[in-house]
């Protein structure tokens, strides 16, 4: 089996690389100019808003599987650039559907990431969300997410082609940007042991709940629904159990080895946020046997270490 995972310079592309070789895949990944790819594979330049670069590598790489993960991916930037996210996650994205029908891969799995985010402005009561629960994007990544889902459900439905949409909810873990809350909290502990600040962690939106899933799981759903999900069908990657982000505060602070004071940070609260979100799980695992195995608190020890190296 050859997969091709686009855009696996980010957080989770090393992750995927990781686990699609060692259940035995010939895999191939794709970076922008300016970055790199750490983890073993063929790798290849490419960026996504050039289609014809993408028609060209997969003629050449005649994947098995594309697992589609490029984008601009913080909703905190998206606020800020709202144009970039739009043009790499909507225009990128017909560009790689575009390319998968110009090569003649139509008939190739394509695993399309999405995001939890999408769903946006619920109600409380909807909670647990199931795939059917209409989407109300609730900033400007979301939007572009499902308009990427959106388009790309036109493509299976209109050309046949055997696409996979994936909505995944907060994933974590070791390597992850500080842009991320699990990641920042880990980060200023680490920093504030290794005395490089003062004894103050700065904090935003305390009372959202949201959905963590640890990335080592995350990867192993996109794997296993590249296998066996259902030709044109939404699923949620997530565990289906949120919990407020001052949980996760507690829990990343009790496992600092110093005191540390915590203050609001005006410039950690976002313009618009969703008071809780939380997956209907059970579609992924009906037809894929997948569920979350990694423990939220595994993953924040995890990532505190990582940290603590890294500072
Ligand atoms: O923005 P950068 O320089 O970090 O590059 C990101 C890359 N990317 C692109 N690749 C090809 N052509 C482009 N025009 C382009 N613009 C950005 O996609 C980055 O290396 C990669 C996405 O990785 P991360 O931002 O670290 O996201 P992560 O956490 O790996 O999430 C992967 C997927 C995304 O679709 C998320 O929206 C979803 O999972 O949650």
């Amino acid at each position: 089996m050859r997969s091709l995972i686009i855009g696996a310079a980010g957080f989770v592309g090393g992750y995927l690389i990781r686990e699609l070789s060692a259940a035995g895949q010939e895999v191939h990944a794709t970076h922008l100019p300016n970055e790199t790819v750490n983890v073993p594979c063929s790798t290849h330049v490419l960026d996504i808003m050039v289609q014809d670069d993408i028609t060209a590598l997969l003629k050449e790489v005649e994947p098995d599987v594309i697992y589609h993960l490029a984008a601009q991916s913080s909703v905190a930037v998206s606020w800020k650039k709202p144009q970039l996210t739009a043009q790499v996650n909507v225009i990128g994205a017909i560009n790689v559907f575009e390319g998968i029908r110009a090569s003649g891969l139509d008939k190739v799995r394509t695993v399309v990431i999405g995001s939890g985010e999408q769903y946006g402005f619920i109600r409380p009561d909807t909670c647990p969300l199931d795939e059917d629960e209409p989407l109300h994007p609730g900033n400007i990544y979301a939007a572009t997410k499902a308009c990427q889902e959106s388009i790309g459900m036109i493509y299976s439905r209109s050309y046949g082609m055997d696409m996979i949409f994936v909505r995944a909810f907060n994933h974590s873990g070791p390597g992850q940007s500080d842009m991320f809350v699990i990641s920042d909290f880990c980060r200023q502990i680490a920093d504030i042991e290794a005395g490089n600040r003062e004894n103050v962690m700065r904090v935003g939106n305390l009372s959202a709940k949201r959905d963590f899933t640890d990335v080592r799981d995350v990867v192993r759903a996109y794997r296993l629904l590249g296998g066996s999900g259902k030709k044109g069908k939404v699923y949620n990657v997530g565990r289906g159990k949120a919990v407020p982000i001052s949980y996760i505060l507690e829990t990343a602070v009790s496992m600092a080895k110093t005191d540390i004071r915590v203050e609001t940070d005006p410039a950690k609260m976002r313009a618009s946020d969703i008071p809780i979100i939380e997956p209907d799980v059970s579609e992924i695992f009906n037809d894929a046997g997948w569920e979350a195995r990694i423990t939220l608190e595994q993953t924040i020890a995890d990532t505190l270490g990582y940290w603590r190296d890294k500072v």
